[in-house]
């Protein structure tokens, strides 16, 4: 007998991003076939990588890092990421400047959401009343045409609790029944009112979604920083290492973020990156 055993995997998904030649490309496929390919082609768009690590499986998006792609990598990151590894590399001219720019186009375009949610709350809150009050100084007015409309859908109300007829509906029916009656001046009114309270209800229901994520906040992608390509550093030298590393820790404390070093060459340092992307997937 065969006994299949189905662990159902945890998934993660993370964006490699960083200056282009910093080496995303490399650490994505090293990470996939354990191989060092020195001449990637450079990327103009996402390139897809899944890899299964400690019952995880993780998507990497490895974005270009070309200046020419940056709003689609922004657009991508801005609205989906939760995980971002910043790729920087001492080799690479501006690969500091660049990560610091990613890092805080990244913060600055999630509080821009929250003040957008903020805004569109006010707007909202201000309009609100004088919607509600307007719906009923109507409803007041023609009273006596409104609660036949009421009295029609109590009598004609479904007897099977789980059917549902929407207020259009009902008004359709009334309108086939009654127009003889009433006449359209008369209709219009009826109709007008149902428009009324949908907008005032429409309000009302925005608003509780807009108070719900505001009161959930936005969350701020979790980001650290990778050093790469660690097996140049002897030959870079100290004159040009350690103005590098004084800028990284500058930005490290900056933004509170942690950093691994290590190089898609030798292998260093990529299984960090990925225990680092399970830890903080689990740490939501
Ligand atoms: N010496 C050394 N070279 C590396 C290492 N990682 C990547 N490279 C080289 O760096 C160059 C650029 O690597 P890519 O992986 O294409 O860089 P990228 O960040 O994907 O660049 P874009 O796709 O343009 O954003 C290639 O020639 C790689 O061989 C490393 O750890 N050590
Ligand atoms: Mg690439």
């Amino acid at each position: 007998m065969i006994i299949i055993i189905v662990i159902e995997m945890n998934k993660v998904m993370v964006d490699l991003i960083g200056t282009t030649g910093a080496g995303k490309t490399t650490i994505a496929e090293r990470l996939k076939s354990g191989q060092f390919n020195a001449k990637p082609p450079m990327t103009t768009g996402p390139n897809i990588v899944t890899i299964n690590h400690a019952n995880n499986l993780i998507t990497i998006r490895d974005h270009p890092g070309n200046e020419r792609f940056q709003f689609m990598v922004n657009e991508l990151i801005n609205k989906q990421a939760s995980i971002v590894c910043v790729v920087v590399d001492p080799n690479t001219k501006n690969s500091l400047k660049e990560a610091e720019e990613n890092i805080t186009q990244i913060i600055e375009s999630r509080k821009a959401k929250f003040k957008e949610f903020e805004k569109q709350k006010q707007e909202i809150s201000n309009s609100l009343p004088g919607l509600e009050q307007k719906l009923n100084e109507f409803k007041e007015k023609h009273k006596d045409l409104i609660s036949q409309f009421d009295k029609f859908k109590e009598e004609h109300k479904p007897k099977n609790k789980d059917e549902f007829i929407s207020t259009s509906e009902f008004f359709e029916k009334f309108k086939n029944i009654k127009e003889s009656e009433l006449g359209s001046e008369k209709l219009n009114l009826i109709e007008e009112a149902i428009k009324l309270e949908k907008q005032v209800k429409n309000a009302q229901s925005n608003l509780a979604k807009l108070d719900l994520k505001i009161r959930a906040g936005v969350p701020i992608p979790k980001m650290f920083l990778f050093c790469n390509k660690e097996d140049t550093f002897e030959e870079l030298g100290e004159e040009k290492l350690n103005p590098f590393f004084e800028n990284l820790e500058k930005i490290k404390n900056k933004f509170n973020i942690e950093l691994i070093s290590g190089s898609a060459k030798t292998g260093n340092g990529l299984n960090a990156i990925l225990d680092k992307i399970v830890n903080l997937n689990s740490s939501v």
